[in-house]
């Protein structure tokens, strides 16, 4: 938890002006409302369109048996600004918090081509079903290594993967997880995709996250809106990779959505706030009745004002 990140931010001579810029936002907002805090006032880093490989997932393909997915996988060590004047010494999948979104159809073979290029042991664990030896905790690939993961994709569904070497905490908090979709062998209806994964950064390393994103910036959606079309299914594959914190949210305003628990399975509900664990993750199903701007964000206020929180634009 980070209540206190504001003063310890002022402490810390690299984050000053960023704590400034943030405190006199978080200032404004008490001021003047939830929406002082769109487009151009929200601070946010980098431009419209930095975070498209993060938010919308390669297209689903139709079944077909026998077909092998092949991604690939590097493990870097890199510097990410995920404030403005926030750096984070993050360890990522191909340079992202969070990593590549990878799709495959459910009785796909997905071979992942991982290479450790980074400075410390890492492995990548997938959830789902398949043989313990490539579950990416036995074999850990040490830097300059490398280990191809193949196994059939399935169950359908939507789920996390990350590095699982130790200490497990350490690993997952500075950056190494993304997010798998596996589609059903029964194509989901057409839909707007979007790929939303939630975590936090611990930038003052007293084990608490000073920072909360969707997809790895603090306030990004809210300077940038997500735009989509009000009356057609919109679906979002949210996940939650938080470390330090038991629990984060994905709450909606002035709309309901159905939430499948994993992508899997019959059962729905019908909400507008759901939360995950870390490693939870469902599907979410919204057909905007509206046009115009929702908010979306963590339904933890503290996490909102921290970061997680951003805005629909629905169009007609
Ligand atoms: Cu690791």
């Amino acid at each position: 938890m980070a209540a206190p990140m504001l003063g310890k931010l002022v402490l810390d001579g690299n984050a000053d002006a960023a704590s400034r810029t943030l405190q006199t936002h978080v200032h404004n907002h008490a001021v003047d409302g939830h929406a002082a805090m769109i487009g151009e006032n929200a601070p946010a880093v980098g431009g419209p369109s930095d975070l498209d490989a993060l938010l919308y997932p390669p297209p689903a393909l139709p079944y077909e048996p026998g077909r092998v997915r092949e991604y690939n996988l590097r493990a870097v060590d890199r510097e990410l600004e995920i404030a403005p004047g926030i750096f984070f010494p993050a360890w990522t999948y191909n340079g992202t918090v969070p990593g590549p979104i990878l799709r495959a159809t459910e009785g796909d073979i997905l071979r992942v081509n991982f290479t450790n290029a980074g400075s410390h042991p890492h492995t990548i664990h997938f959830h789902g079903i398949h043989p313990p030896r490539q579950d990416g905790v036995f074999e850990i690939v040490k830097p300059g290594d490398d280990f191809t993961y193949e196994f059939e994709a399935r169950p359908a569904g939507f789920h996390p993967y990350h590095c699982h070497a130790t200490p497990l905490k350490k690993h997952i908090h500075k950056g190494l997880y993304g997010s798998l979709i596996i589609d059903p062998k029964e194509p989901r209806p057409p839909a707007q995709e979007l790929v939303m994964v939630m975590n936090g950064y611990d930038t003052d390393g007293d084990g608490g996250n000073n920072f909360y994103t969707v997809n790895g910036r603090s306030f990004y959606y809210a300077r940038y809106p997500i735009t989509v079309r009000r009356s057609q299914l919109v679906r979002i594959y949210l996940a939650n990779l938080t470390e330090f914190d038991l629990i984060n949210s994905f709450h909606l305003h002035a709309d309901f959505f159905h939430y499948q628990p994993n992508g899997t399975g019959d059962y729905r509900e019908y909400t507008d706030t759901v939360m995950q664990c870390q490693g939870q993750r469902g599907v979410l199903e919204i057909e905007f009745a509206n046009a115009g701007v929702y908010m979306f964000h963590a339904h933890q206020s503290e996490f909102a004002e921290l970061g997680w929180m951003g805005f629909f634009n629905v169009t007609d």
